[in-house]
């Protein structure tokens, strides 16, 4: 990794700052937060284009965002969370001489500057979310291995730049093909391991959706976000985003590589979070389409508040874009559940804002949970495990202290 990490301090004190300074209100987020008992001091570090951010692994480069960032809509991109698998990756990636190249079942392959890209193809833009299929990995239990995140493996932008369909169809994709796979220039550190490559069907990649991006959030991509192309695969997981794209190869029959057939599988079906440790799946199958989830905001895990204070609290819902319909929050371990308002609807690929005003009356400790619902009659389990932790979107749970007001 050409790429210089500068490690700064364990404890978030400017984090908290921000914080307070976003959340814009006192009641929820007082000085009087304390962190859940568990809870282990985040690593911050700075690299390169990126503001501080939690690390998770420095060789490859993983970094998660910081929870109190979801308080904005569009992730920033100096905040958007970093994931790579292959440590050797360019330090830096010169415009004049890249060329993403168009090859296989073709009948024109093709080599396409940035400008070819800006000049030849209609622009678009859509709004979506991008998340690690191994997002809040950290609260499986039991605990499983893979990068430890959080709720901050994940991230939603702007993304601008063309669309698939129209690049393969330049190349005139020929027929009988079934597979397309993209490739970045991102490479093993060894020869033993297998570069990241990952594949989609060629219906899938020619579907209108699917989108090669040079810009986030209006700017171009930042490094570590895989500047300067990223696919973008809106609804589906992270995993299938492959940045620093350079390479596209069309096949007559479906693409093999360990990335697709090894590694990123889930069990098959509606249970892929109902894998027990002692009696693993046996059918296992890529990941896909993103899971309904929800998660907390505002407050923070733990927060302790006093009585009769206004609680404004928040928290984002998402699913792989049929659309939020109703979030859901409950204090009695889900006997009854109240529905939270909705924020705007940023688009189906987006998340979605969901907010909540509490005032308690009585002190103690409360234990809030929270449910999406999807225009599909989709929703969460109270519980999801499977051996990778990938997918996770059990109810999640919130714990917050009331003391007495004073
Ligand atoms: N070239 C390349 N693309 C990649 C990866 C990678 O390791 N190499 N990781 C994938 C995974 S698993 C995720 S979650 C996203 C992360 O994108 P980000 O680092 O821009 O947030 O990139 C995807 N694209
Ligand atoms: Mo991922």
């Amino acid at each position: 990794m050409g790429v210089k990490i500068k490690k700064r301090f364990k404890n978030s004190f400017l984090g908290l700052a921000a914080w307070l300074l976003l959340a814009g209100f006192a009641s929820c987020n007082s000085g009087e937060k304390q962190p859940a008992s568990k809870v282990v001091p985040d690593e911050l570090v700075t690299a390169e284009g990126k503001k501080e951010m939690i690390l998770l692994t420095d060789r490859p480069l993983n970094l998660e965002t910081p929870l109190h960032y979801f308080l904005y809509d569009f992730t920033p991109n100096d905040e958007f969370f970093v994931r790579w698998h292959l440590s050797n990756m360019p330090a830096q990636v010169g415009l004049d001489t890249f060329r993403l190249r168009i090859s296989g079942h073709v009948s024109k392959p093709l080599s396409l500057s940035m400008s070819d890209l800006k000049t030849k193809f209609k622009t678009v833009s859509i709004n979506a979310l991008a998340a690690c299929a191994g997002n809040a990995r950290s609260f499986c239990d039991p605990r499983v291995p893979g990068g430890q995140w959080k709720n901050g493996g994940m991230g939603n932008a702007k993304w601008t730049g063309v669309i698939l369909k129209d690049v393969l169809s330049m190349a005139g994709v020929k027929p009988g093909a079934k597979s397309v796979s993209f490739n970045g220039m991102d490479e093993p550190p060894l020869p033993s391991v297998p570069d990241f490559v990952k594949s989609l069907t060629v219906d899938h990649a020619t579907d209108g959706e699917v989108m090669i991006a040079y810009e986030m959030n209006g700017e171009p991509l930042p490094l570590l976000n895989g500047f300067p192309l990223k696919l973008v695969v809106p609804g589906w997981y992270a995993t299938y985003w492959v940045g620093m794209l350079n390479e596209i190869k069309v096949y007559p029959d479906t693409f093999k590589g360990f990335w697709m057939d090894k590694a990123y599988l889930v069990p098959k079906g509606v249970a892929n979070g109902n894998e027990k440790p002692d009696s693993l799946a046996k059918d296992m199958t890529p990941i896909s389409r993103l899971d309904i989830r929800s998660i907390f905001v505002v407050p923070e895990q733990g927060s302790v508040i006093a009585a009769g204070q206004i609680c404004k609290m928040q928290g984002l819902a998402f699913d792989g874009g049929y659309g939020i319909t109703k979030v859901e929050l409950s204090t009695d371990s889900g006997a009854t559940w109240v529905q939270a308002s909705l924020d705007n609807d940023l688009g189906k690929y987006s998340w979605r804002r969901w907010r909540y005003t509490w005032q308690p009356a009585s002190q103690g400790t409360f234990t809030f949970y929270v449910k999406a619902t999807n225009a599909k009659g989709e929703t969460q389990p109270w519980h999801h495990w499977n051996r990778s932790g990938y997918m996770r979107n059990e109810i999640e749970s919130l714990q917050i202290k009331v003391e007495k007001s004073k």
